[in-house]
């Protein structure tokens, strides 16, 4: 069907489908293809006018993706991994996003997408095992299989600030950047959010801005990220070994580097020195895996912390300025570390000045600008650099309606019931890619979202294969994954900082611990393990 054929059969009521998926970035293209290569009849559901999903909507100056372009790229087709060059060591978002464009054109995806399309609700029908998907064009589409490939960070946080109506100039939010970009030449611009977003547009608004303020409420650690471009040594190299650079991906996270097997104490403190400083020269979030115990032993942990503090002191010339960018009341990888090109360097421009929210929150935006308990601050542009309403915005921006009429937003009213970070009880036939609960975000993402797919369209085929209608998570076994992925995420130091991992970012959300640390390895193994138990925890029928 193409977009044509499917507006004239809609119009002609045939809006059945085997599967409904919301979103066309990398989970929902993947998603789109498997259940293809299952001879379904599927249908993609997209609010952008193209595929990309958050590379579609994140535009702001020096966005790059934090993993290195070779990893962060499907693995499914050796044709595909074959023939795209990336060009540098941290893709930018415009090579990320004509790399997704060109998935979509390779594989055809384009005719089975309905873009500018935003769904509204979708609802179980427990008598004829079917959902029912309304969207904002108010269609009403029905589907065996209903797919949330949304991603984690989709749903914007704009904080409730009083006066933002009363602003005189213009104001905008990292992740929804006018096509065209922003021009801040001769501009006082003030930056509020100093996350990956911040660290990554901070450097580059600089460049521009009459004078740029940065409001900072909590400091980040963030590594450099080396970036550069990529050598035809190491692009031969990669393509040559692709398939064991995936394979130890698929168990570690990312396959280009091993992670450090030691602890932290079991080398003298020259080596930890000189292993930290190799870590931090070869640039990007490799930095957190010099030791195996970094994220768990606090004296570990702390280690990195002062290597990290000492690299702050030495590069930012004022030292109460560097003081106030060392993050000090919580372990670093707590907060998702930040990868940067020239962050710290920057505050030793003329032009930039850092603003403590600590030590004088921010009261009000004004006509001229911002006013904090310690003055005023006039300005042309504010960003709000200030995040997202992580891993469950986006699935609960949809009023999901499982069986007996329970809403999802009701049942996760405590925090996100799910057996695998996939499914939830309650809500058959319901599958989340990268939901809470999964390695997801904790992953280098896209080899989390093929590892989801590949599992669901296994369940999906076997249901065919037994002549099962609908799956549905027990609630036995879905408390017992939650109650397990916080015990492994108590067995970190992960959940002690105020991030959004924990919700804590979002005002009245609750707290819970939402990836899945144990590692990509594991998370793979359970779910392999209740595959061959015949979809051990859930209910066919
Ligand atoms: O958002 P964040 P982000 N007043 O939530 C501050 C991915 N990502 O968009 O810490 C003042 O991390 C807030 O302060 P505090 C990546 O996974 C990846 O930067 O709450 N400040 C914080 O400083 C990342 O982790 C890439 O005290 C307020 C900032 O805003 C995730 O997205 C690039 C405030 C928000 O930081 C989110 O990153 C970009 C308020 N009312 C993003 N409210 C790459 O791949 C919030 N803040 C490189």
């Amino acid at each position: 069907l193409c977009e044509a054929d499917y507006r004239k059969d809609n119009e002609s009521q045939a809006c059945e489908f085997d599967a409904i998926v919301v979103g066309a970035g990398f989970g929902g293209m993947y998603a789109l293809h498997k259940l293809r290569g299952l001879g379904m009849r599927v249908r993609v559901l997209e609010a952008a006018p193209d595929v990309g999903g958050t590379w579609y909507w994140n535009r702001y100056p020096g966005l790059r993706c934090d993993a290195e372009s070779v990893e962060y790229s499907y693995s499914f087709d050796d044709g595909l991994q074959q023939d795209w060059e990336w060009t540098e060591k941290f893709a930018t978002q415009p090579e990320i996003l004509r790399y997704a464009k060109h998935v979509a054109d390779r594989f055809d995806f384009r005719r089975d997408i309905n873009f500018e399309t935003r769904v509204k609700s979708a609802t179980y029908d427990e008598a004829t095992k079917r959902w029912c998907i309304v969207t904002d064009r108010d269609e009403e589409l029905t589907a065996r299989f209903f797919i949330m490939a949304t991603g984690c960070l989709s749903v914007a946080s704009v904080p409730k600030m009083k006066g933002l109506d009363s602003f005189k100039g213009r104001w905008y939010h990292s992740s929804n950047w006018p096509e065209g970009g922003v021009n801040f030449k001769g501009l006082r611009v003030g930056v509020i959010g100093t996350g990956s977003t911040g660290i990554q547009l901070i450097p580059e608004v600089a460049k521009d801005a009459a004078h740029l303020y940065v409001f900072q409420r909590t400091p980040n650690f963030t590594v450099p990220a080396q970036n550069g471009p990529l050598s035809p040594d190491f692009k031969k190299y990669v393509k040559e070994n692709y398939a064991d650079i995936r394979a130890r991906a698929r168990q570690q996270g990312l396959g280009l580097h091993t992670h450090g097997d030691q602890s932290a104490f079991g080398v003298s403190a020259e080596e930890r020195q000189r292993r930290f400083e190799a870590a931090w020269q070869q640039g990007g979030p490799q930095f957190m895996f010099v030791f195996n115990d970094q994220l768990k032993n606090p004296e570990a942990n702390k280690a990195a912390v002062d290597f990290v503090h000492g690299k702050i002191r030495s590069i930012v010339k004022d030292p109460a300025t560097a003081d106030t960018l060392c993050p000090k009341d919580y372990p670093i990888g707590a907060k998702r570390i930040c990868v940067d090109t020239n962050y710290y360097a920057t505050f030793n421009r003329e032009n930039v000045t850092l603003v403590d929210l600590r030590k004088s929150p921010i009261e009000e935006l004004t006509e001229a600008g911002l006013k904090t308990s310690n003055g005023d601050y006039e300005l042309d542009a504010i960003v709000f650099a200030t995040g997202f309403d992580a891993m469950t915005g986006a699935l609960l921006k949809v009023n999901i309606i499982g069986r007996n009429g329970l809403k999802l937003a009701d049942k996760w009213s405590a925090g996100p019931q799910n057996l695998l970070g996939i499914t939830v009880s309650g809500f058959p036939n319901f599958f989340m890619i990268t939901g809470p609960g999964s390695p997801s975000v904790f992953s280098n993402v896209v080899m989390s979202i093929e590892q989801h797919v590949d599992w669901m369209v296994d369940c999906l085929k076997y249901m065919r294969e037994q002549g099962f209608a609908a799956i549905e998570a027990s609630a036995e076994a879905e408390s017992s994954w939650v109650q397990h992925v916080n015990d492994v995420a108590n067995n970190t130091l992960l959940p002690q900082a105020n991030s959004w991992y924990v919700g804590a970012n979002i005002p009245g959300k609750p707290r819970v611990f939402m990836p899945y640390v144990g590692g990509v390895g594991q998370f793979r193994k359970k779910c392999d393990e209740v595959a061959e138990n015949d979809y051990s925890g859930f209910a066919l029928e």
